[in-house]
């Protein structure tokens, strides 16, 4: 479609005003179809930016590297440019928008010659939903728009729902890679240098200008910059709650279903919880989401959460069809790999999938690689932060209500992290406001050495959301503990704090995970029935002995650890939250959080 036959005349006017300033050789608006998948895919093959895999094993799929500097989300080029530094917070990066939007606006001068600008509508949540919300990218990146074509629902009936006069989120995103006449790619992942990266989100006018990164959450700018950061501000605007969470739908051996919802920082098994397979009998698992939820009230005064994603952007290595039988299913057709390794046989390899790779393998730098057994420092072949781009309606373990508008009734809410001590298998909170305070101490272990801190240390990230908050944390605890004000305490989800990752103190892991995991949410799935038993203790309330079954391989040695209140523990966690994590949000941490950590620090020195 041309941008003179669009119907709505603001976004037509946006679209004409970046063009003007970006100077594209074209202008493309996307229809979403599958035709036009089918040629921007072919484009990239031919330019040698892209690999078509072995159409026997994996029918309609493309390997793409990326640039060695382009391998991930870049949090400190990542801004909240609200009108003042307070609004966003200490935990956000800040520049003032009018500085930012001038800084960024010289980028952006030209910045499209030599390429196409696509025009990408999408919707965030099935088309025409009330709870859903649409944007519009226009992206220079046409791997931008074939992700988005998985990770959302994109094209003409989303302008169709738009009318003359919908309100749209306005994303801009370029790579950053001008062409001069007669230059081309030349099979190279087009990006800019750090420095010049900026991921920017405007919260007071519901805007995001994105520049110089073509990878996943810097670029597919439904997922983490609208559906989380900008949607974070409409909900609190809104009194609805939009988080970084997992929906999945169990079922009980008599058919009864409910629905949990889970937030855990990046990098703790979100894809493979929501698509576990039981290994309790009669028990089912199934997916509505992996990532993102968005929970909103209905008339009855229950939390409804729909998955505003299309697809699962999920992390290659570790996904093997042991950890995660479900995603490998999903991946065998139709989806996108990125930064994994490629098999003489033209299929994927990465660290993790369970079997060894024979012969030679081209690593995700385009080197020649070959496994050597011996060699424990070989550099891994497909990068740890590789990914598959797949469409979420694949997944076997799919449910039938994961397009719900209306979306599915939330029972539970858990909390999670990597935490070797300290934390149990499972505590329940004792009320609402005692499971907000479990959601704002949520820490996890460092996995790969990060920038500020070494491997195994805990990065608290309250609500899993410290990176994707558009707005202050501490008035994000508030707007959480102000939702149990808009209904009645019975029609709340309970709230759950987890941990699977629970360690010995010589290093092996206490409880197995995986499909064992479902034995911690058949106790919360009845729990929230009240069918299952719990002792009161000073974190909350813990299983009773033996109300949950223990998996062969744990000893009751081991399991009495796993639910037990480690005191000593936890007093250690009290300090480090009062010392070390509530002071950085100042005056906004609200008091009733630091009275609910002195009252369990009372509670556990009695
Ligand atoms: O590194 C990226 O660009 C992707 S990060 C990501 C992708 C899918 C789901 N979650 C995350 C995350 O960082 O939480
Ligand atoms: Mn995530």
């Amino acid at each position: 479609m041309k941008v003179h036959e669009l119907k709505h005349k603001a976004l037509e006017k946006w679209i004409q005003d970046a063009s003007n300033l970006m100077k594209p050789d074209d202008v493309y608006v996307c229809d979403g179809s599958k035709g036009e998948y089918d040629r921007l895919a072919q484009q990239m093959v031919d330019e040698g930016l892209a690999v078509q895999l072995n159409q026997k094993k994996r029918a309609n799929c493309l390997l793409f590297r990326s640039d060695p500097s382009d391998v991930a989300r870049v949090e400190n080029r990542t801004f909240i440019a609200s009108k003042t530094q307070e609004a966003a917070g200490p935990t956000n990066n800040w520049i003032d928008p009018v500085e930012l939007k001038q800084t960024m606006t010289d980028l952006y001068r030209g910045c499209m010659r030599g390429r196409t600008m696509y025009v990408i509508p999408f919707s965030m949540g099935p088309v025409g939903s009330s709870i859903a919300k649409i944007g519009v990218e226009i992206t220079d990146s046409p791997y931008v728009v074939i992700n988005m074509h998985i990770m959302t629902r994109v094209g003409s009936k989303v302008l169709d729902v738009l009318g003359t006069e919908g309100e749209f989120v306005p994303c801009w995103h370029s790579v950053g890679k001008p062409l001069t006449k007669g230059e081309s790619d030349n099979g190279k992942w087009p990006c800019a240098p750090l420095e010049k990266k900026y991921i920017s989100h405007f919260p007071e006018t519901h805007e995001i200008w994105s520049y110089g990164s073509g990878y996943g959450g810097n670029a597919l700018l439904g997922k983490k910059c609208l559906a989380l950061r900008i949607a974070s501000v409409m909900a609190r605007d809104e009194g609805w709650l939009a988080e970084h969470m997992l929906i999945l739908k169990i079922t009980n051996p008599e058919g009864k279903a409910k629905y949990i919802a889970g937030a855990f920082p990046s990098a703790c098994g979100k894809t493979n919880l929501a698509m576990l397979i039981p290994t309790i009998p009669g028990w089912k698992v199934e997916t509505v989401g992996d990532d993102i939820a968005w929970l909103k009230f209905g008339s009855d005064g229950k939390l409804y959460a729909i998955n505003p994603e299309a697809g699962f952007f999920g992390v290659a290595p570790g996904t093997s069809e042991e950890s995660n039988y479900n995603a490998m299913k999903t991946i065998e057709k139709n989806t996108i790999f990125t930064n994994v390794a490629l098999t003489e046989d033209f299929n994927v390899w990465w660290e993790g999938i369970g079997y060894e790779p024979r012969g030679k393998l081209i690593d995700w730098l385009g080197n020649e690689w070959v496994y050597d057994k011996n060699n424990k420092d070989q550099k891994p072949a497909a990068h740890p932060n590789s990914r598959f781009t797949t469409p979420a309606n694949q997944c076997p373990s799919i449910a039938k209500e994961w397009e719900d508008p209306d979306g599915v009734p939330i029972s539970a809410i858990l909390f999670g992290g990597r935490r070797a001590q300290t934390i149990p298998l499972v505590v329940e909170s004792k009320n609402w406001l005692h499971g907000v305070f479990l959601g704002s101490i949520v820490g996890s272990e460092v996995t790969a050495a990060a920038l500020d801190l070494t491997i195994g240390q805990v990065r608290r990230d309250p609500f899993a959301m410290l990176p994707f908050c558009g707005y202050h944390m501490g008035d994000y605890f508030k707007h959480w503990i102000n939702i149990e004000k808009k209904t009645t305490s019975e029609k709340l989800p309970k709230i759950f704090f987890v941990n699977w990752f629970r360690k010995t103190d010589d290093g092996k892991w206490l409880w197995p995970g995986y499909g064992e995991n479902s034995r911690v949410l058949k106790w919360i799935f009845e729990r929230c029935d009240g069918s299952s038993k719990a002792v009161d203790t000073p974190v909350g309330y813990m299983p009773a002995p033996d109300a949950i079954e223990k998996p062969v391989s744990v000893s009751n040695k081991d399991m009495e650890i796993l639910l037990k209140v480690d005191r000593e523990g936890w007093l250690r966690e009290v300090d480090d939250v009062r010392n070390n994590h509530y002071p950085k949000f100042g005056n906004h941490l609200p008091q009733e959080l630091y009275e609910l950590l002195d009252t369990m620090e009372s509670l556990l020195k009695a």
